[in-house]
């Protein structure tokens, strides 16, 4: 068996248990696809996650890709280069594109659940396989010209880029440097060094389009500073014929550099210099308009999804390669039976605290699956038209930062946890998890740190949406609360939630406070942004517990009706860990609204020396 262990039945019981996806399966946009081929795809997914794509895994982490600075090229470990030609032979490449661009047909819930797979077992190989998604922003936003690249792109596999972080330019993209001066014959020369690009260079791919941010400059064109005076440029690896896709000259976007890195070696983080080595670095404005900010933001929606998704995958294998350990791993007596130096010894989930940091790490594992499917739910409701548009947009965007910022964060706590389980045994390189911990950390610092997920969460997806999405959310958690869910056996759970969901409105509302008193005392604000991610996290476990608490619902429902016994103990576990949840995390919100609420500006005011 490899590293992977995979959760098919929970990715199912979210979709067609709870979510009840196939629903919308068989009309519109959907009509080639019904229940049976959304498991298929699953199934199918499955066995090649678990068996070829997770057996690279570990090899090309101990063997990671080779960078050669007299050609600018890297060499992809034989292992991998493996597992990523089945994954594309598999043509699972398809599975986020629009039915006009080949796609299978699949709502998003059902494509973040297969993509899950990937991202547990070897993420990487998902972010290689990335140019046809790439392919799709290219096709929304291009000329005619351009969406025959797209094509291209996505005939010929190619793959591609997401080129916005320098040196001195990360959290903060608007101060970017590398420019852009426009050509006589409408191409652009790229000038500058960006830095950290995943997958900007590999042997597994003929030709690699980057879409890179860049200040154009020249006569008439007016350069503002900031993330607005950026437009978005496609800079192909290898020039190349605009009908056929034939390649042609090697443009002048060379990769510099790779990144020797704590974790997810495989993936190529490359230092990618334009315009500097003797041939120019051609690009072509998207869509000919100077809006690239915006434009790149519809490739961050989509890549803040997958790092969300990305943590939660790791998480589910990390908790599950704990749980079978434990339950086979003898040490140690009872606690009842302490003193008793002959008593029998036992597996250690007897101990009341491993099974403690078990049910943590589930409640986390699965709590965080159905946070972001229940997102992705939104998502196909703007894939299909269906439903009130207006609030799917809202409630998609104000969770994007949940799944991205609370997903990585708590994959990254509770994957120590898993660790923990295994002893020292957990700290070799025997088991999977101290690479998945490695491996998982990225995922708070790519795509935008939680800091910034913080930020984003506060100031855009609830100030400037005036509350109106979030107010949807907690408008859907009250009636949760004052249903009868859970048959009489969940009143107590349901008042933790009803405290826990009055405990972050109070955060909010304090925070709300501060910035208000900020018209007049500008240094409040500060206090706002001591709080942002405690407010995030507090609401990701205010989701998180909602969420559970509504499979036990369902899950009480189907033992009442009489469950098989193969489903019996996953229902029990439902119930369990819901319960676990709200008694064990949800009242911790009630300090951490005091926190909030006592908030002051002494942390602003020590003098720097005194850290
Ligand atoms: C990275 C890559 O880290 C890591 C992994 C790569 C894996 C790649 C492969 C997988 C991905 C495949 C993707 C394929 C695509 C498929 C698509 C399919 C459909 N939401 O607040 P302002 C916009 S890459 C939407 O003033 P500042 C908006 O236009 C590096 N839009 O910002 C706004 O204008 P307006 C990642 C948003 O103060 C404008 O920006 N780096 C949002 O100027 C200005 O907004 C980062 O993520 C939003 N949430 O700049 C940087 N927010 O207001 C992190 C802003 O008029 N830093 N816009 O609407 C930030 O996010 C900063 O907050 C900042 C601040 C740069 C936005
Ligand atoms: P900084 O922005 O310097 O942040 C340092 C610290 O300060 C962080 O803790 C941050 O939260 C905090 N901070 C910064 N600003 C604020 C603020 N305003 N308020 C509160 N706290 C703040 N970039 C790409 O363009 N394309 C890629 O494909 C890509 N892939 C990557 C792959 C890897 C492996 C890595 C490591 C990075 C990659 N990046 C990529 C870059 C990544 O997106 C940035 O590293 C990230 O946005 C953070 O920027 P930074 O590293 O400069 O940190």
């Amino acid at each position: 068996m490899g590293h992977y262990k995979s959760n098919v039945r929970d990715l199912e019981f979210n979709l067609f248990e709870v979510l009840g996806v196939q629903e919308r399966l068989g009309k519109g946009v959907l009509a080639e696809s019904d229940e049976e081929t959304a498991r298929g795809v699953l199934a199918e997914l499955n066995k090649l996650a678990t068996g070829p794509l997770a057996e690279s895994f570990a090899d090309a982490d101990r063997n990671p890709p080779v960078y050669d600075p007299k050609t600018f090229s890297v060499t992809i470990p034989e292992s991998f280069k493996k597992s990523y030609r089945q994954l594309m032979e598999g043509e699972w490449w398809r599975l986020g594109l629009t039915n006009d661009l080949g796609g299978f047909g699949l709502p998003p819930t059902v494509q973040w659940a297969a993509s899950e797979l990937i991202l547990g077992a070897n993420a990487p190989l998902f972010m290689y396989m990335a140019g046809p998604n790439f392919a799709m922003i290219v096709d929304k936003n291009g000329t005619e010209e351009q969406k025959r690249w797209a094509r291209i792109m996505i005939d010929k596999g190619w793959g591609a880029t997401m080129v916005l972080t320098e040196p001195d330019a990360g959290s903060d993209v608007g101060a970017g440097r590398t420019k852009a001066t426009k050509q006589e014959d409408g191409s652009w020369h790229i000038d500058g060094v960006k830095r950290f690009i995943t997958s900007a260079e590999n042997d597994m791919v003929e030709n690699i389009m980057h879409l890179v941010l860049a200040r154009p400059e020249g006569p008439g064109i007016e350069t503002k500073p900031g993330t607005k005076g950026l437009s978005l440029f496609l800079v192909p690896k290898f020039h190349f014929d605009s009908e056929t896709g034939e390649l042609g000259e090697r443009n002048g976007a060379f990769v510099t550099n790779i990144e020797h890195k704590m974790g997810i070696k495989a993936s190529t983080t490359c230092e990618l210099t334009f315009g500097q080595h003797g041939t120019p670095a051609k690009g072509w404005l998207l869509g000919e308009v100077h809006d690239g900010i915006a434009q790149m933001f519809q490739v961050i929606e989509y890549a803040r999804m997958m790092v969300g998704t990305k943590a939660i995958a790791t998480l589910s294998t990390g908790y599950l390669n704990a749980l079978e350990y434990a339950k086979e791993r003898v040490q140690g007596a009872d606690l009842p039976n302490m003193l008793n130096k002959t008593a029998p010894r036992v597996t250690i989930t007897h101990h009341p605290d491993v099974r403690r940091s078990l049910m943590l790490q589930k409640a986390y594992a699965e709590g965080l699956r159905a946070v972001y499917l229940y997102t992705a739910s939104f998502q196909d409701q703007l894939w299909t038209g269906e439903g009130d548009q207006k609030v799917a947009h809202g409630v998609n965007d104000l969770l994007l930062p949940i799944v991205k910022g609370v997903g990585s964060e708590r994959a990254t706590e509770q994957l120590v946890q898993s660790l923990q389980t295994l002893g020292g045994s957990g700290f070799l390189q025997d088991y999977p998890i101290e690479q998945y911990i490695r491996d998982a950390k990225i995922d708070s610092l790519y795509e935008g740190t939680t800091a910034i997920q913080s930020l984003d969460f506060f100031f855009r997806k609830i100030v400037r949406d005036k509350g109106q999405s979030l107010a949807f959310v907690a408008g859907e958690i009250t009636k949760f609360i004052e249903s009868e869910a859970g048959n009489g056996r969940l009143k107590n759970e349901r008042a933790l939630l009803k405290q826990a969901l009055e405990d972050t409105q109070g955060m909010l509302g304090s925070m709300i406070g501060y910035l208000t008193a900020s018209q007049e005392d500008p240094q409040s604000i500060n206090k706002v942004g001591q709080h942002t991610v405690r407010l995030l996290m507090s609401v990701g476990d205010l989701l998180i517990g909602w969420q559970l608490l509504k499979h036990a619902e369902v899950a009480i429902a189907k033992l009442d009706a009489g469950a098989s016994a193969k489903d019996v103990p996953f229902y029990e576990g439902k119930v369990a860990v819901a319960s676990f949840f709200a008694k064990n995390v949800l009242p911790e919100l009630t300090s951490r609204r005091a926190i909030v609420e006592a908030a002051d500006n002494a942390l602003m005011e020590i003098d720097e020396a005194a850290f």
